[in-house]
């Protein structure tokens, strides 16, 4: 039996289970994942007993939980090092970080009206003015790290590392919602979406059982 297990919500829709589970796949781990579905009757008391936060992800290692998909990142580089999750120069590492975290902290108006759903596609919508704010700085955001450190590869920092893992969510909302985006940044969408631990996922995702549907539908 596998000593590690990651509780996720929905694939479908829950952007940051899907931030913790490719550090995960990207770390090289054997772990065992356990899917907590959102928003049902029974979603309180399946997050009371997984996570402090009542949030996923979580990392349960023996008895360390470590929630948040930017600490399992961190988490998993310390304890794999050789899995190269950040990069190894240590500006491009620094940078790498502070691109994390700006996501990690920031981008609300996106996440409000171009949400995840893998399965949805929703060309056109979504497209207030924040948003379209947040769309820009993403794409400046992607711009310079391809040009400034992506050279030995098509990921940000070349090789796919723990910021393509917390920037797939993007790239899946940018796949649904269609938002104006330079032609440039096609092949890194395209690296992502086709990368296969991102194939696995969405494969899983659209086999899911669950809908929610406030989320299958675009705002007006
Ligand atoms: N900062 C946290 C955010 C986690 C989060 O908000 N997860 C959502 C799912 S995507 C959640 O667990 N929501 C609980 C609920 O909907 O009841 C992280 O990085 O992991």
């Amino acid at each position: 039996m596998s000593e590690y297990t990651l509780y996720i919500g929905n694939r479908n829709y829950s952007s940051w289970s899907l931030r913790g589970w490719l550090a995960c796949k990207l770390a090289g781990l054997q772990f065992k994942e356990v899917v907590i579905p959102l928003d049902r009757p029974e979603t309180p008391a399946l997050l009371r007993e997984a996570s402090p936060s009542l949030r996923v992800p979580v990392l349960k290692h023996g008895d360390l939980r470590v929630w948040d998909s930017l600490a399992i990142c961190e988490y998993l580089a310390e304890l794999s090092p050789r899995a190269g999750m950040w990069p190894a120069d240590r500006a491009a590492r620094a940078h790498a970080r502070a691109i994390s975290a700006e996501l990690h902290a920031g981008f609300a108006e996106l996440r409000k009206n171009m949400w995840m759903n893998i399965r949805a596609r929703f060309p056109g919508k979504g497209r207030t003015h924040k948003a379209l704010a947040d769309v820009a700085r993403v794409a400046a955001i992607w711009t310079e790290a391809r040009r400034n450190y992506g050279a030995g590869g098509p990921f940000l920092f070349g090789k796919f590392s723990a910021a393509d893992c917390m920037y797939a969510p993007v790239v899946t909302r940018f796949i649904t919602w269609e938002p104006p985006l330079p032609d440039a940044l096609r092949p890194y969408i395209d690296a992502v979406w086709s990368h296969p631990f991102m194939a696995d996922w969405r494969e899983k995702a659209i086999a899911e059982p669950w809908s929610l549907p406030a989320y299958d539908r675009p705002a007006d």
